[in-house]
Formats: C-alpha cells, sequence, structure tokens
C-alpha cells in the first residue's frame, strides 16, 4: 500500500481562496443533497487550475458563473477544474449518504440525529472544498427537513429566516459573520429536549444559551450550563476574552468519535461529556463536563478566532486550550488533585508515546492521517510546553504576550512560531532555544546526583538531562526548561545554594549540566526536583526511603510530596519484583503508616498519596518490562500494603462522613479518599462486608463505583453479584452501561476473553457505537494487564481480531485502540513478538485504513 506522507516543510499557501459560502441542504437518510455557492478568488499570478477536495461524494453538476459546465477532472479525493476565472462564483451540487456512513466524518445519521464532524478533514465529506484551516469564509446555511422528524434545525451562527416546505417540511437558515476555516463547520438536525439560559458580559452583550439533549434527559442538563457560564466569566476575568455571537449552543449526541468538538457557536458533544446528576454521574464525571465544556468555550478565541495555518500547527490551538482548561479547572477545584491529574495522563500515556514508534514533537513534521495526530503528545505535552513558557513570564507577562497574540492575529491562520514571536514580544528571556520544545520529540531525563563532602561541609549536587534518541529522530540537543529545586535536610530546613542560581526555587536547565554547591552544611541534604512537575520530564534522583519520607514531610511543594511517595511506592514494588520484599522493612511500612495518620484530616493529599502507580506509570520508568513479574509484584505490594495499614486505613475509611450528596470540593475529596482506602480494604477479608454496604447504602454514583471498582479486588462471586445488579438497575442507560461494560473488560479472570465475547451479544452493545467499543474493548486493550498481555498471546489476537472488523467501518476509533499493541518496544521480547505477529497481521490486510496503516507501519519499521 502507499500512502503520502505530507510534510510540514511543504507547506504552500493556497493557490485559490473561497471568501464565502452558500449552501443549502436537503436532508435525506441515505441520499442528502448539498447545493454550495462559493466565492472562489485566485491569489497571486497563475494559471494553476482549481483542485478542491471530496471524498465519499456523488457529483450531480458544476456551474462556474452560473453556467454549466463538464470540463472537470475527478478523482476518488478531489475535483480539478481548469481554466477558471481569477475570481468568480461557483455551484456544487453533490449527494451524499448519512445513514451509512459510520466513520462518523462528515455528516452522519445516527440514533435519528444528523450531525457533523468536520475536523480535520471531514468537511471534504460534505461538499467540495478548499479542505484546509487557512481558507477561511463566511457561511449561510440553510437546512431543509421533516418538520415532524426533526422539529430542531440548526447550523453556526446566528439564525435569520425560517419557514414551511412542501410534504411536512421545513427550513431554517444560519448565518455565520465570522470567517472560519471549514473544519468549524457544523449542522445538525433532531429531535431534543432544550434547555435554555442567557449570559451577559461585562461589556453588556446578552447571550441566549441552547443545551440540546435527547428526550428525556433534560435534568441531567443543568450542570453543563452552569459550567459553561463558570466558563465564559472566567475568560473575561482571566485573559478579558467575551463571546462573539448572540447565541451559543450545544448539542449532546451519543455517537461521537472524541469527547467534543468547538464548531462556532455549535459545540457538538459526545453525551458522555454533557449529561451529570448524582444518581448516574461520578465525581469525575462532573469534573469532566466542567472540563471539556470549558475546552470548547476556551476554543472560540484559541482556535476560532486564531486558528491554525496547517494541521502541523494543531498544538497551537490544543495544547494553549488544554492549558488554559487546566488553569479553568484548578481555580474552580484545587490546584493540587488537578496538577497529579495531568501528570498521570503525561506518566501514563505521553511518556509512553514518546517511547514509541509513534513518537513526534508537539508540532509533528511528517504525517499521512492528521486524525492519529490529536495526541496525548500535542495535547497533554503541547498544554506542558504553554505552562512552561507561563512559569517563565509570569503570570502577568504571560497575559500581555496573550493580548498581543490576540492582537497581532485575530482573525488570522497562525503558526507556532507566530505564538512564540508573540511570547517573544513582551519578555526579555530569549525564547529561541526554549523552542526546541516545539520540534524536538521524546521525553528528557533529569538525573540528579549529589555528594556531601563531610570535612569540608559542602554538598554539591549535579543535575544533568539527557533525551533520549526517539523512533522519528536520533539526534537530541539539550532543552530550555524550567526546573523547580529546593533543598532540604533531614529536620526539614531549606537550603540556598553558594551561587543563587536558584531563584525563587526555580533553576533554569538549558545546559547539559548544572552543578550547584552548598557551602556550610553539618549533614547531607536531600535535592527536591520538578515541584509541581515544572517540566514535562522524567527525573531520576535515587534517594533512600527516609528521605523520600522526609521530603513527604518537609518540603514545600505538595506536589514533590505527592510525588515522594510514588517514588517510594514504584522502589518497593521493585523490591518485591527482584524477589526482595524484605527490603521494604518495618521502618518503612512504620513510616506509609504515620503519612495515613498524620494526614487522616487532609483528604485531598491523603487521597491521591494512598494511590498505588499504576501498572502502565510503572512500565515508564522501566524497560523490556516482564509483565507478569511486574503485575504480580506491584499485586503483593498492594496486599501487603492492605495488610500492613488496615488499622490506620480502617480508622480514615470510618471517619469520613459524607453525609447526603453534594459537589462541592470538600465532599469530593472526602469520597474520593474513602473510596481510595476502601479499594486497598477490599484486599482484606474484613474488607468485603464495607465494600457491600456501601455499595448497598449508596446515594450516588461516586460511591457506586468505587464500591464496584473495589469489589474487583475481593471474592470474585461478590464482585459477579453486584455487577449483575448493577446492571439490572441501569440497563436502559447507555452512559452507565458503559461504565458496567468497563467493569467487566478489566476484570482479571481466566476466561476474560470469552466472557468479552459474550459481552459483545448485549442488546446494548453496537458495534458502531464508539462509546461503547471504547467500554468493551478500549478498557480491555488499555487497563486488562492481565487479559490483554496474557502470554500466549490470546489477548493481543483478541484486539486484532477486532480492529480487523471494527477498521472497516470506524477506522479512527481502531486507530485509537490499537496504541496499546504498537508500545510493544516496552516489554520483554517474548511479549514484543507476540505484540508484532498481530502487528504483522494488520499489516497483510488488503485494505487497511489510512488510520491504521500508519501507525501500524511505523510501530513495525
Ligand atoms: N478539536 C476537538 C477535538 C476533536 C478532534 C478531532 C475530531 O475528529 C477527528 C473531533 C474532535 C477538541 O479539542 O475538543
Ligand atoms: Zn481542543
Amino acid at each position: 500500500m502507499t500512502i503520502k506522507t505530507k510534510r510540514r516543510a511543504d507547506y504552500m499557501p493556497p493557490a485559490f481562496t473561497i471568501s464565502d459560502v452558500k449552501m443549502d441542504v436537503v436532508l435525506h437518510p441515505t441520499a442528502a443533497r448539498i447545493t454550495s455557492y462559493l466565492t472562489v478568488k485566485r491569489l497571486g499570478n497563475h494559471h494553476e487550475k482549481l483542485i478542491l477536495d471530496g471524498e465519499k461524494l456523488v457529483l450531480n453538476s458544476v456551474k462556474i458563473d452560473g453556467k454549466i459546465t463538464q470540463d472537470y477532472e475527478q478523482t476518488d479525493s478531489s475535483l480539478s477544474i481548469p481554466n477558471v476565472p481569477n475570481s468568480f462564483q461557483l455551484e456544487v451540487i453533490t449527494t451524499i449518504d448519512p445513514e451509512n456512513n459510520k466513520a462518523l466524518e462528515g455528516l452522519y445519521l445516527s440514533s435519528g440525529v444528523y450531525c457533523t464532524q468536520c475536523e480535520a478533514e471531514g468537511f471534504r465529506r460534505i461538499t467540495y472544498f478548499l479542505d484546509r484551516p487557512d481558507v477561511l469564509a463566511t457561511y449561510e446555511v440553510t437546512l431543509h427537513g421533516n418538520k415532524n422528524k426533526y422539529p430542531t434545525l440548526l447550523a453556526n451562527g446566528n439564525p435569520i429566516a425560517r419557514g414551511e416546505g412542501d410534504n411536512g417540511s421545513h427550513w431554517v437558515t444560519w448565518q455565520d459573520p465570522h470567517p472560519k476555516p471549514c473544519y468549524l463547520f457544523a449542522m445538525v438536525a433532531g429531535d431534543f429536549d432544550v434547555l435554555t439560559d442567557e449570559y451577559t458580559t461585562t461589556s453588556g452583550r446578552k447571550v441566549a444559551l441552547e443545551l440540546y439533549v435527547d428526550k428525556g434527559k433534560k435534568a441531567r442538563g443543568p450542570f453543563a450550563l452552569e459550567s459553561l457560564k463558570r466558563a465564559m466569566k472566567w475568560d473575561e476575568d482571566t485573559y478579558g476574552l467575551e463571546y462573539d455571537l448572540d447565541i451559543y449552543m450545544i448539542v449532546a449526541v451519543d455517537f461521537f468519535n472524541m469527547g467534543a468538538m468547538e464548531n462556532k457557536g455549535l459545540n457538538i458533544f459526545n453525551s458522555k461529556f454533557v449529561l451529570a446528576d448524582q444518581n448516574s454521574a461520578t465525581d469525575e464525571d462532573f469534573f469532566n463536563v466542567e472540563s471539556v465544556i470549558a475546552h470548547e468555550y476556551f476554543h472560540n478565541w484559541t482556535g476560532n478566532r486564531v486558528t491554525c495555518r496547517d494541521w502541523f500547527q494543531l498544538s497551537l490551538k490544543e495544547g494553549l486550550t488544554v492549558f488554559r482548561d487546566q488553569q479553568f479547572s484548578a481555580d474552580m477545584t484545587s490546584p493540587l488533585s488537578n496538577r497529579i491529574k495531568h501528570v498521570r495522563v503525561m506518566r501514563e500515556h505521553q511518556f509512553a508515546e514518546d517511547a514509541s514508534a509513534m513518537s513526534h514533537p508537539i508540532r509533528p513534521d511528517e504525517v499521512m492521517e492528521m486524525n492519529n495526530f490529536y495526541t496525548v503528545t500535542v495535547y497533554d505535552k503541547g498544554a506542558e510546553v504553554i505552562r512552561m513558557l507561563h512559569t517563565l513570564l509570569g503570570k502577568k507577562k504571560f497575559r500581555k504576550g496573550m493580548d498581543e497574540y490576540f492582537r497581532r492575529h485575530d482573525g488570522q491562520a497562525v503558526t507556532c512560531d507566530d505564538f512564540v514571536a508573540a511570547m517573544q514580544s513582551v519578555t526579555e528571556l530569549d525564547l529561541s532555544h526554549f523552542a526546541l520544545w516545539y520540534s524536538q520529540s521524546g521525553t528528557p531525563l533529569i538525573t540528579v546526583s549529589h555528594q556531601y563532602d563531610e570535612t569540608a561541609k559542602r554538598m554539591s549536587v549535579t543535575l544533568s538531562q539527557h533525551t533520549p534518541k526517539t523512533a522519528d529522530q536520533s539526534v537530541k540537543r539539550p532543552l530550555f526548561m524550567p526546573v523547580a529545586f529546593d533543598c532540604i535536610d533531614s529536620k526539614g530546613n531549606h537550603y540556598q545554594d553558594d551561587e543563587q542560581r536558584v531563584k525563587n526555587n526555580m533553576l533554569l536547565l538549558n545546559e547539559p549540566s548544572v552543578t550547584l554547591q552548598f557551602s556550610d552544611v553539618t549533614s547531607a541534604l536531600i535535592p527536591v526536583v520538578l515541584g509541581n512537575f515544572s517540566a514535562p520530564a522524567k527525573v531520576k534522583n535515587p534517594l533512600p526511603s527516609e528521605d523520600l519520607l522526609a521530603i513527604f514531610r518537609f518540603a514545600r511543594d505538595a506536589f514533590n510530596r505527592w510525588d515522594a511517595l510514588q517514588q517510594l511506592y514504584d522502589w518497593c514494588i521493585e523490591q518485591y519484583a527482584l524477589g526482595k520484599p524484605e527490603a521494604v522493612t518495618a521502618s518503612i511500612w512504620d513510616g506509609l503508616k504515620e503519612v495515613v495518620e498524620r494526614e487522616a484530616q487532609n483528604h485531598e493529599l491523603l487521597g491521591e498519596c494512598l494511590v498505588i502507580p499504576s501498572f502502565e506509570t510503572l512500565c515508564q520508568s522501566r524497560s523490556l518490562v516482564d509483565v507478569e513479574q511486574l503485575r504480580q509484584a506491584r499485586r503483593a505490594f498492594c496486599q501487603d500494603f492492605a495488610q500492613e495499614l488496615a488499622t490506620p486505613l480502617l480508622t480514615v475509611y470510618k471517619n469520613i462522613h459524607t453525609g447526603d450528596y453534594e459537589y462541592t470540593l470538600e465532599a469530593v475529596n472526602a469520597r474520593r479518599c474513602r473510596n481510595v482506602v476502601l479499594n486497598h480494604l477490599a484486599r482484606l477479608p474484613q474488607g468485603q462486608e464495607l465494600v457491600c454496604k456501601q455499595f448497598n447504602s449508596s446515594d450516588n454514583m461516586t460511591d457506586t463505583m468505587g464500591a464496584l471498582k473495589a469489589a474487583q479486588h475481593g471474592d470474585k462471586e461478590q464482585f459477579e453479584k453486584l455487577l449483575a445488579s448493577f446492571e439490572q438497575q441501569w440497563r436502559e442507560e447507555p452512559l452507565v452501561l458503559d461504565k458496567w461494560f468497563a467493569l467487566h473488560a478489566t476484570q482479571e479472570r481466566d476466561d476474560i476473553l470469552s466472557h468479552i465475547t459474550l459481552l459483545r451479544e448485549h442488546p446494548q452493545f453496537s458495534i458502531g457505537n464508539p462509546n461503547r467499543v471504547r467500554a468493551l474493548i478500549g478498557s480491555f486493550a488499555f487497563y486488562n494487564t492481565a487479559g490483554f498481555h496474557a502470554i500466549d498471546g490470546s489477548g493481543y489476537k483478541f484486539v486484532t481480531d477486532y480492529l480487523l472488523m471494527l477498521d472497516k467501518t470506524n477506522p479512527q476509533v481502531a486507530a485509537r485502540i490499537v496504541t496499546p499493541l504498537t508500545q510493544w518496544q516496552n516489554y520483554a521480547p517474548v511479549y514484543q513478538e507476540k505484540m508484532k505477529v498481530q502487528l504483522g497481521r494488520l499489516l497483510n490486510e488488503k485494505g487497511l485504513s489510512r488510520d491504521l496503516f500508519e501507525k501500524v507501519s511505523k510501530s513495525l519499521a
């Protein structure tokens, strides 16, 4: 198979542009007719033909300035028209088939709702167009549909006219005055319940807010609407950014490939990130709703008003918008637990991506299928890069830089370099070295070494950085990164280095290594590195357990405190893996007991500190992982942890009274802590009763799920019973049932594959619904360590068989679920071989999608 790789370096401005679009859409399940009238203009002095993108379209007619023409050429992916005037009106009529569009790109009909998804390159599945983000046009769209079936007809912007047609049809015309790239185009038709509200901006503009949800789901909408208002206010307060249309609409749909989409004035959301109430949604779901609502809203400025010149610049909008939504969530909830959440994503997923064949910089250089680059690297590492800029510039200057960015580029399609240049204009710091973060892939490793000279009473600490080579780049340069740094002694005193290279607890590391000297110190000091995860790096700072416990006690930075315990757990698990569990001495267990006792009232910190690093996170500090050995070691450590700490854990569990359900910071932290503790206790005989009791008395989904997850560690029969009763209660609620599918899929049992096969026959399971597929197959591939990595290779084969089927209808989702297979480099050779056999099967498949082909071929290269 030959698939063209696109390169960032090959960017060429478009030969033509389209400044104005009028569309007339007559909805029909299998033959929707799209008429588009485009105002086209040649750019520059040339005689090239006009080449429009188009896929899966039936072409009916082409007119130039009102005259039918046959002078064009069509391929599977384009329409070329030679000899066009310099400026003209192009009318193209096409027919498409929304009902059979199972890839969920372009216009599709699912569960009785028509909706669109155009990012990255879906608009070309609706009509022929210059489908690239640097072509910005205004749109006027008229939608025609059956009035009974589709009483709601929506598109971007403001409604300007409506009327009735023949045979029970009606139509609505929408106008969007803001020029936008076609990836932000959207339309929706359906029969919904609507929640309405209003928001008045600081400058007095009244904005109508409308939230469209499935019939009967209205009661689960208010939290999303409230979140939207909080986000609107926050963006005004923090960045001085106001909304710019009279109406803001959000539509929740059940069939969606991703989380949500920021279409101008008409966001389309996976219902998972809209619908929430105490009975059906966990605290985590509430959190996610608020943060995704905010993320899409923030895109209105970072993404829509200022957009990307080309798709290689995706992090320009995504990294920045994720950073903004992280700031917002931290302000709405709490900085510490938020930061830990982001770091877990980085360590579990982004570091793994960097270590795999799919490694790429936050601004990729080569792409076969753009949909494959909506990655944790572009999004989350991209946000970390913005965060470092924020740290380096400080809050005030960062805001100044943002103001300058909007002043320069509002209404334009720009590059990451333009963003850095705007930031550069407000600071004396030279950002040219910093900009390497945009082009260099891989995770830097900061190694800390130290020496204490007892006679001279001097301590020296060296930090050196090294970025190992990655699949895409063999040569790496040292990066410029802010490294939060502190030095303490075992009593908790803090020390400043002689040369004061550390300023305000921050060291600017821009060389391969730096050595700090500390004079007149009477004992060896303990270096505390990378507070608040100040750079997206790994740290190797091997410290004895008593030093880690001292950091936990005395470090100023709460993240460092949490991280010290993570490091301690990692070390303990390693001792178990080496067959030396006795290395985890009584004094270490005592230290951990003390942590629980001392922090018993601090539910936020304790809740986080009692989470043992996941198997996936542990893999990132190891290489060629013997899966079974590490899994058993982690499990044995968890078991001993529960036993050794049973008394203080039980006390914490019993002393946390959460009362009636409320979604407040305090209550969320309390429930989180209690459920983390229950998860440990469930490994003990006395935990079973607690699990059952919590399950039966819970008045909210957080505690119900807490009990169910804990039950996974206990008696199998009891777990099955609880699951059955859960299903009984929730079988008609797709979003809750997804939790049930995921619990099944992550279960450790010998017959897991036949069990999942059976679940695929469940009346509520459907290969066409991405949420369901992710819940069952995705959860298995990503999180069922024992099942997926079964030593006979059966888990790999099972996932591969499924992907071969899924790829035929939804390549985007298939390409996401293949990720764990493509990360074979991390495992011991016996696993690697079996994973590669399955990747080979995929590669040999005739007609494999571009999505899967790119990931599979790269991972076998
Ligand atoms: N821009 C959206 C995410 C998104 C990306 C691609 C999609 O289809 C391929 C859909 C949504 C966001 O960042 O929220
Ligand atoms: Zn986004």
